[in-house]
């Protein structure tokens, strides 16, 4: 049937690490967009699935696992070379120590309703690549190329057709997994009053929601506009 609806809700990384007020990496008025994903979670969603970044200590994404000059969290960058490939590198950003596996930081955040949530998947695990889309999980980069996702296929097996996204960071991980969902076939919508961005400025706001409006994702407002 053409025109069947069967909506998922996707949480991104509402963990610790990423709300004030002690987020290794807090994402400004993080913590508020609990309450509003709370709401979204009484809604009939066919799925209510949670992320987590979750890495080891030696993550590729940690400034201090980096040598000087080159080694200041939020300003530098690193060229990580494909593990199957090293003559194809990409470019990334690098973060203060986050979301370690086992620590208080990678906790899903207690104002989070997860008694409605009925999936947590954890991903950025492999600490030789910087993995923001939830799609990546456990093991799917583009300069890796082993596809396998246990979100995609989660979202299949219940016939989703409509995935909505929501949580942190908008810049970051919301926009990686919501351009993903498009590639997997989804129609895909970022809940604007349900994310928030690391670079909070108009301008880097304005970026993303282009990057993503190229790549088919919708931004949609609860509120209208
Ligand atoms: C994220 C930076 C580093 C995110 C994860 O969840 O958006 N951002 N790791
Ligand atoms: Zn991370």
């Amino acid at each position: 049937m053409d025109n069947e609806f069967k909506p998922a809700l996707i949480i991104v990384d509402l963990q610790e690490d990423f709300c004030p007020p002690n987020g290794a990496l807090a994402v400004a008025e993080g913590r508020s967009i609990a309450p509003t994903i709370n709401n979204l979670l009484r809604l009939p969603f066919v799925k209510k699935i949670a992320t987590k970044d979750f890495h080891p200590p030696d993550h590729v994404s940690f400034a201090s696992n980096h040598l000087e000059p080159h080694n200041k969290p939020f300003t530098s960058f690193v060229t990580i070379p494909n593990p199957n490939n090293p003559n194809e590198t990409h470019t990334s950003r690098l973060w203060p120590i986050h979301c370690v596996q086992g620590t208080p930081g990678a906790e899903l955040i207690p104002e989070l309703n997860t008694s409605l949530v009925d999936l947590v998947i954890e991903k950025g695990q492999d600490s030789r690549v910087e993995m923001y889309s939830a799609f990546e999980a456990p093991f799917r980069h583009p300069i890796v190329k082993e596809a396998s996702s246990k979100l995609a296929q989660s979202l299949r097996e219940a016939g989703v057709t409509d995935v909505f996204v929501v949580g942190l960071a908008m810049d970051y991980c919301v926009q990686s997994t919501a351009i993903d969902a498009v590639a997997e076939g989804f129609k895909t919508y970022v809940i604007s009053e349900a994310t928030r961005a690391v670079d909070s400025s108009e301008q880097s706001w304005r970026k993303t929601e282009k990057e993503c409006d190229n790549a088919g994702v919708k931004f949609i407002a609860l509120a209208g506009e």
